[in-house]
């Protein structure tokens, strides 16, 4: 999401250095943007489509394959095993990858739905299904995702993500530091809650380093306060339904209460709270540390109810929702959803189904069970991102066929049947379609192919428009034929209903800012009835259920055994989930995973820095080698996750742990044992 200028010589990327004249990063590109050269000559791109031919000793040999071969061959397999078994037989999981393809995305999507198969499975189950969720049940739409107000708000307050290392969660936060140092000049202050103290902690105003899982508790206290003023009371029941509700079930909420749950004190919390009244408005804003633990609706809900309670959601100086510049949300006709899953996958039928997919919990299931035969993987590493990975790797190893597409080899293309090698990043051009409505203003970028697709690589969406000639049905829109289409005449498609025209969004060469925030549109045009439902049934119900395990499983009441952890997921700044491993950017060094554990803890069990450490859950056990800090709390240890390596995945579990509303496997806030490898 930063601009970025890529200096080529020939087919060579000799450089890459972020963008001074663009608006929304200003200069600043991360380490992985700057390693996108190395990635585009990463040793082990995929060049050619290929088939798996053999085995040997326990490796696979893949055989290159003209892509005309490889297509008709999964047509007909396609073809066959739809008519055998339906259409729900196929299945697609699409991720990160993905995200940045426009056309790829869209046209691998708009495949799957013309198969008409139900199997559709996306990484946002595996990393925050309760943001949507909780928009769908309070606002009335899935879509809808809080935007930090940066220029108008006095308030910021982070729960569980690291911004300074990951850019944001549903936030593309370019040029953090300077983001966050900008907006403490002009008054503003940010308050972190993370039970590390991180990159962002460190910049911020005050950190709260609170108990994992324990941030809807806080967030219970600060609503329950500030619903005690009888005037905002009758003004906030003005604007929401349900708020009676909202009323009794943050009642449990007192200072020593919470105080108890998330081990802060109670002049830190009354700190946080005379932040708040002092703010009036403010934005608020989750990562994965709360998306992932068993809290997350909890969580996420009480953060939605401290907007509506303050009059921040989509007012000026609280936070907004961004309508899209391509998207234009705002200019479309809603109707509410009432927030009813339909009906989940047959192998797993107590997980809904949301959003149009299933949850990534039942993707084993699926396949084990016979009903999901062939998976599309599009721009994906679920061998090391889904949980229970010997689970996922011989779930995988038995499918008719697991057809994969990507830039690079990975765990995933090893397990492939048929491997695609796709057009990376550089090599198309491209607009952030996926992404447009998490950006800080309503802007677009559009950008041209850098260089040309080399060898036998081939645009995503090309192969999925030929897959889909083959087998009878279109798969671009509606006037563009095979013959005719380029990414150019796509993207074009996506323009001509965008806030501006092609021409003028393709000449804008530093990318193109329409405007800052903008408020009201969701008020308007999304709101059920033109009221936010401030204390949805589920939702309650989800609070009252939380309240009852997470007292009963509190770190302070548990069992005091030395080896008891708290297992928190974290990002490494050079690498983006399973990418950026092995190549890095010019002088940059590759990032090794560890496990982060406190000076106190290591001084107490006896280990030293880059100690084998054996670290077992109730599901699964993994190595990993030590790193010392003073940045996470005692008790707990980060894991970041994508490494093979050191698979965190071998840690979680598709079948225990899985939150009942969403079907997300719980990825933080996880119970685990330390011991030394002797
Ligand atoms: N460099 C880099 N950037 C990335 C990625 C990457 O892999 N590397 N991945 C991208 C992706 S896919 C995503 S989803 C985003 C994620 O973006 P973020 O959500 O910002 O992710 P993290 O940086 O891991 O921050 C999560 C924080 O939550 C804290 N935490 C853990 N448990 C709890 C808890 O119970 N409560 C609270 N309050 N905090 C907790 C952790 O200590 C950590 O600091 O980042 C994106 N950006
Ligand atoms: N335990 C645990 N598990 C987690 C997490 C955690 O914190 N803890 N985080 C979760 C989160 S937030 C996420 S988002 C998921 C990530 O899950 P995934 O998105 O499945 O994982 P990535 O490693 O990002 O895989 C992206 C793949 O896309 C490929 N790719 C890159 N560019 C292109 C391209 O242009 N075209 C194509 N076709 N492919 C491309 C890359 O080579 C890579 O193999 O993992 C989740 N799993
Ligand atoms: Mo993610």
């Amino acid at each position: 999401m930063c601009g970025i200028i890529v200096t080529v010589e020939g087919e060579q990327i000799l450089r890459i250095r972020g963008d001074e004249h663009h608006p929304l990063s200003r200069g600043y590109t991360c380490p992985k943007g700057r390693a996108l050269g190395a990635f585009h000559h990463h040793p082990s791109r995929l060049d050619r489509p290929q088939r798996r031919s053999a085995e040997s000793g326990g490796g696979t040999i893949f055989a290159p394959v003209p892509r005309g071969e490889l297509v008709t061959e999964l047509a007909d397999l396609v073809r066959t095993t739809i008519a055998q078994h339906g259409a729900d037989s196929v299945g697609m999981y699409l991720a990160s990858g993905s995200a940045f393809d426009t056309n790829g995305r869209r046209a691998a999507e708009r495949f799957l739905s013309r198969l008409g198969s139900a199997q559709k499975y996306t990484a946002t189950t595996i990393d925050t299904p309760c943001k949507p969720l909780v928009a769908e049940l309070v606002g009335g739409w899935s879509g809808l995702t809080p935007i930090w107000d940066h220029e108008h708000s006095k308030l910021l307050l982070l729960f569980g993500s690291n911004p300074v290392v990951s850019h944001g969660h549903s936030n593309a936060i370019a040029d953090p530091v300077r983001r966050i140092r900008e907006f403490r000049d002009s008054g503003g202050v940010v308050i972190v809650a993370d039970p590390r103290r991180t990159e962002t902690a460190a910049a911020s105003d005050l950190h709260l380093q609170l108990q994992p899982g324990s941030d809807f508790a806080l967030l219970g206290l600060i609503v329950r306060e500030l619903l005690h003023d009888t005037g905002r009371r009758n003004e906030v029941a003005q604007r929401v339904e349900g708020l009676d509700r909202l009323i009794v079930a943050v009642e449990p909420f007192t200072p020593g209460f919470v105080a108890g749950l998330t081990g802060l004190s109670e002049p830190q919390l009354m700190d946080v709270l005379d932040a708040v009244r002092r703010a009036g408005r403010l934005s608020a804003l989750t990562g994965t540390g709360t998306s992932m633990a068993n809290t997350a609706n909890s969580t996420e809900w009480l953060l939605w109810a401290l907007h509506i309670v303050t009059d921040s959601a989509d007012r000026r100086g609280g936070m907004w929702f961004n309508p899209g510049f391509l998207m234009q949300f705002d200019s479309r006709t809603w109707e509410a959803s009432s927030g009813e899953p339909e009906a989940g996958p047959a192998s797993r039928p107590e997980l809904p189904r949301r959003f149009g997919e299933y949850p990534c919990a039942a993707l084993a299931s699926e396949i084990e069970s016979g009903q999901l035969r062939i998976l599309f993987v599009v721009g994906g590493n679920p061998v090391t991102a889904l949980p229970d990975t010997e689970r996922t790797r011989a779930a995988f190893s038995s499918l008719d066929a697991l057809v994969v597409l990507d830039v690079v080899e990975t765990e995933t293309t090893a397990l492939a049947t048929h491997v695609v090698a796709s057009a990376g990043q550089l090599e198309r051009a491209d607009l952030p379609w996926l992404l447009d409505a998490y950006q800080l203003a309503v802007a677009t970028q559009y950008t041209p192919a850098v260089v040309a697709a080399q060898h036998e690589r081939v645009s995503t969406w090309k192969f999925f428009a030929e897959l889909g000639a083959e087998l009878g049905f279109d798969v671009l829109p509606r006037g563009i034929s095979l013959e005719m289409a380029d990414d150019d005449l796509l993207l074009d498609e996506i323009l001509r209903r965008s806030r501006s025209t092609a021409e003028v969004v393709r000449s804008a060469q530093h990318g193109l800012v329409e405007s800052g925030a903008v408020f009201g549109w969701v008020h308007d045009f999304v709101l059920p009835g033109g009221k936010w439902r401030i204390a949805p049934e589920q939702l309650v119900d989800q609070l009252a259920f939380d309240l009852d395990q997470h007292i009963g499983a509190h770190p302070h009441e548990r069992p005091g055994s030395a080896d008891q952890f708290i297992l928190i997921p974290q990002r490494r700044l050079r690498t983006m989930n399973s990418q950026f491993r092995d190549v890095s950017a010019p002088g940059a060094r590759l990032e090794v995973p560890s496990a982060e554990l406190s000076e106190v803890d290591c001084a107490r069990l006896g280990f030293c820095e880059g100690d084998r450490v054996r670290i077992t859950s109730e599901h699964g056990e993994l190595i990993a080698v030590t790193r010392i800090s003073t940045h996470v709390a005692s008790g707990c240890v980060g894991l970041p996750h994508g490494w093979s390596a050191m698979d965190v995945s071998r840690l979680t579990s598709t079948e225990v742990d899985v939150d009942i509303l969403t079907g997300m496997i719980r990825q933080s806030g996880l119970p685990v044992r330390i011991s030394l490898v002797e």
